[in-house]
Parts: C-alpha cells; structure tokens; sequence
C-alpha cells in the first residue's frame, strides 16, 4: 500500500523539528495545528513569525499561516494524526527524562478517536513508542490498542526519529530517507503515509524499537568519531605535529573520513544521545562512554591552552569568536564556546574577555554575570585583542584577512584560518 495521509494534523512542539515538519506538511495542502506550551511561540507563529533563525523557514511559516493551513495553539485539538516533537533532556544521572513525551501523551489521550495515528519524533530510547501506547491506554481504555499478532487496533502508534542538520533543516526535512517504526507492521504503514506527503527520500519501515535504536546510533557514531579527531588532535599538540595536516593527508586514503577537531561537541543531540545508550547498557558501550568524555573534556582543554598563552602577558585582552554551538547558527543550546569562555573568564578574573557572534546579539546567563566578559562586535574584538580565539568557524569569521590578526597570538580551534 502507498497510501498518502489526507485530514487534519496537529504537531506538540514547535520547536527546531516540530516546526519545519508543520511547514513541510501545511505547504502540501495538510490542515496542520501546531501546539506548544509556550504562549509567545504560538503568538509569534499565529502571526507568521519564526521563534529562531533557520534558513528558508520563515518564508515557509508565514506562507503556511497566510494559506491558512498552519495555525498555532496552547490547547491539543481533536485531529486525524498526531506528531509528538518535543525535547527529551537527560535527567541527573544521565538517563532520558520522558516528562515532556509523557505530558505531550496525556494532552493527546482525551482526543482520541478511532483511526487516529500518533507519531512519535523527539529522540527517546528503545521502548518509548510503547511507553507512550501505555500511557494512553491506561487514560483512554475504551480504545484498543496495537498488539502484534492482534488485528483490529483502534489507534496506531509509531516512532519516526527526525534526522535533519540544523542550518540545512528545510532541505533535508524533504530529502533525507526516513526510518518508521511501528508498533505493528500495520502501524508504521499507517505513520508512512504521513511521510509520504513531503519526503522525497525513501521511507524505510521496522519496528519502533529499532527506529528508537537507529536514531541512537545515529549520534553516538558521529560521537565517536568527533572523538577520534579530538584525541588526534591532544597527541599531535604532544608530538609537536600539525593535526590538521595529518588528517588532510590521512583523508585522500580511500577508505579514511576523519572528522575535524574543535572546542567539543555541542547541540541538543550528539552530547546528549549517546548517553540514552549508555544508560540503557553501561557495561557494554565504553567505547562510546569514553567517546563522550573525550568530547566533553575538550572545552577544558581548549580554555587551559588559552590561560597558559595568556600568562605570558602583562595585561592581556583576550577576543573569543562565536559563542553558537557550530558555524552560521544561532542556536547556543549545549554549546562547548560558551563553556570555554566562562571557563577562560573564570581562570582569569582580571583579563578582558571580548566575545563576538554575529547570530548573537546578548550574552547568555552564564557568561553576562561574569563581570570581564562583553559582547563586541568581531572586528573590534580583534582589533583590541592581544590573543584571539577562534572558537566557531562562521563564515564572517572566516572572511577575516590575516593581515587583521598580524601581530597577535591566534588559536584557532576549528582549523578554519589555515
Ligand atoms: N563537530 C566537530 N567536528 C566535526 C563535526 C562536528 O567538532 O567534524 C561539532 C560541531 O561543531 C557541533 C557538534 O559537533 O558542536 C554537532 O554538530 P553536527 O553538525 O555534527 O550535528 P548537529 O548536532 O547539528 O545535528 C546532528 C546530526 N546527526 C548526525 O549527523 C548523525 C543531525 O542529522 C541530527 O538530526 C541531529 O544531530 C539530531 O537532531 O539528532
């Protein structure tokens, strides 16, 4: 069957996916309700407006909202399918804090009808797709629920994990092939036909728990490999080798993609989904525990080099360029800059720190109550500067000539001046 979904969709979670799904599906002609919890959210979007920066998406939002096939809301509505996309965090001890899903699953519980479809997207371990049939179940039992083997189910439940790269959302939101998993064969069928409205991908259809895994390994690869290149990167500053050019050289080996070494790994997905792993089997992933420690020392690292360059200064002033989480961004959510800022800030109480970002026009609560850091714009912080730091490699930054930087000790940990 190649069946294409036709009715009324609502989305919880207007967020980086939540959002650019809503456009995909509302510009193809799907009546799509977008529901977050926040009220300046659905202000901004009932009025066209996009809460964050990502290319191509306003124009979707306010086309969407001006056909009137997107609307934003508070409340749940009664719909046809429901795609949860809301955050999945990782409480204290480094496990998947479902509070939101579960909130998501109960607005969802009282609407129900028979036929109704409900997706799950944010990132959750295996067995979460399930979970949330429980919940619902328990709330709604006068419906049946997917069993396998079991014909006759009432509401099909299924995960499709969200694989788009922030910055290139909108286009590969459409190109990327999806992964479906249901709870049923039935069900992941069921949820495809949701997909087939706007992918131009292939739509890969399993089982939930598999479709949670998938994602999962998805990040954590990607994790382990940015941590090969980070340690590569220790062992060359040891050996006294350019890294940089190891890996340009190692990479023309046919079978070689190393990664690029940075100030460490940031975003909402790849520091957090690896530990969903990790938690979920710890005696059997130290390879991708040790991948994330790896990772996560590299701030630290990053900020000592920049102290044992500045005490070499009487009074230096230090220039730090990008705060975001990677280049041509505005998103700062988990981003290693902002912890090697405050951690140069702290080590050094009486230097000057001058930060630049231009998708950044206020300094974050971690970093404004530091009394010697200030936000500046990228050529004055360089032209002050006696040490600059290049922390994203925006391509505003990119652009900047080295006859700017003459005269000043420059670490740059993106590689992106070479
Ligand atoms: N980074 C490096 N070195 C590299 C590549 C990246 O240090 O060679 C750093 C970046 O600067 C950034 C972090 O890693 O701080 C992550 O950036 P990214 O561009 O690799 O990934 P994200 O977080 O923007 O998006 C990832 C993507 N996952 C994979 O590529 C496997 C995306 O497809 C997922 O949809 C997204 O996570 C998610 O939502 O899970």
């Amino acid at each position: 069957m190649n069946d294409v979904f036709s009715g009324r969709l609502a989305i919880l979670g207007l967020g980086y996916i939540g959002l650019p799904t809503a456009v995909a599906l509302a510009t193809r002609g799907i009546e799509v309700v977008g529901v977050d919890v926040k009220a300046e959210t659905v202000a901004a979007i009932s009025r066209g407006d996009v809460p964050f920066v990502e290319p191509d998406l306003a124009v979707g939002v306010s086309g969407a909202v001006a056909m009137g096939r997107l609307r934003a809301s508070t409340e749940t509505p009664q719909a046809d399918a429901y795609i949860i996309a809301v955050p999945t965090p990782f409480n204290g001890d480094r496990s998947a804090d479902l509070s939101f899903v579960k909130a998501a699953a109960e607005q969802i519980a009282p609407q129900l009808r028979p036929g109704n479809i409900v997706v799950l997207e944010s990132t959750s371990p295996p067995g979460t797709t399930e979970k949330v049939c429980r919940w619902m179940a328990e709330l709604r039992p006068d419906l049946r629920m997917p069993r396998n083997g079991a014909n006759g189910a009432d509401v099909f439940f299924a995960h499709c994990p969200e694989r788009v790269l922030p910055g290139r959302i909108m286009i590969e939101i459409i190109t990327n092939d999806r992964v479906v998993g249901g709870l049923t064969e039935y069900c992941a069928e069921k949820a495809a036909t949701i997909y087939r409205v706007f992918s131009k991908g292939e739509i890969l259809l399993t089982d939930a728990a598999s479709a949670e895994m998938a994602k999962l390994v998805e990040n954590a690869y990607r994790d382990v490999n940015i941590a090969f290149a980070n340690e590569l990167s220790l062992i060359a500053e040891k050996l006294h080798i350019d890294v940089w050019e190891v890996i340009r050289l190692a990479n023309r080996h046919p079978r070689v993609k190393i990664l690029s070494p940075g100030p460490g790994v940031g975003g909402h997905c790849i520091p957090v989904d690896p530990w969903f792993i990790v938690s979920a089997a710890p005696a059997e992933s130290p390879l991708i525990r040790t991948a994330r420690e790896v990772n996560d020392r590299r701030p630290h690292h990053v900020a000592e080099q920049v102290v044992a360059k500045a005490v070499r200064f009487r009074s230096p002033k230090i220039a730090c360029l990008g705060l975001t989480f990677k280049a041509n961004v505005d998103d700062i959510r988990e981003s290693p800059a902002v912890d090697v800022v405050a951690l140069i800030a702290a080590a050094l109480p009486d230097t000057e720190v001058l930060v630049a970002d231009p998708y950044v026009d206020r300094l974050p609560a971690s970093l404004a109550d530091c009394p010697n850091v200030s936000l500046v714009g990228g050529y004055d912080a360089v032209d002050q500067a006696d040490i600059v730091v290049l922390l994203v490699e925006h391509d505003a930054f990119k652009a900047i000539r080295h006859t700017h930087l003459g005269g000043k000790v420059v670490y740059d940990t993106r590689g992106a001046w070479r």
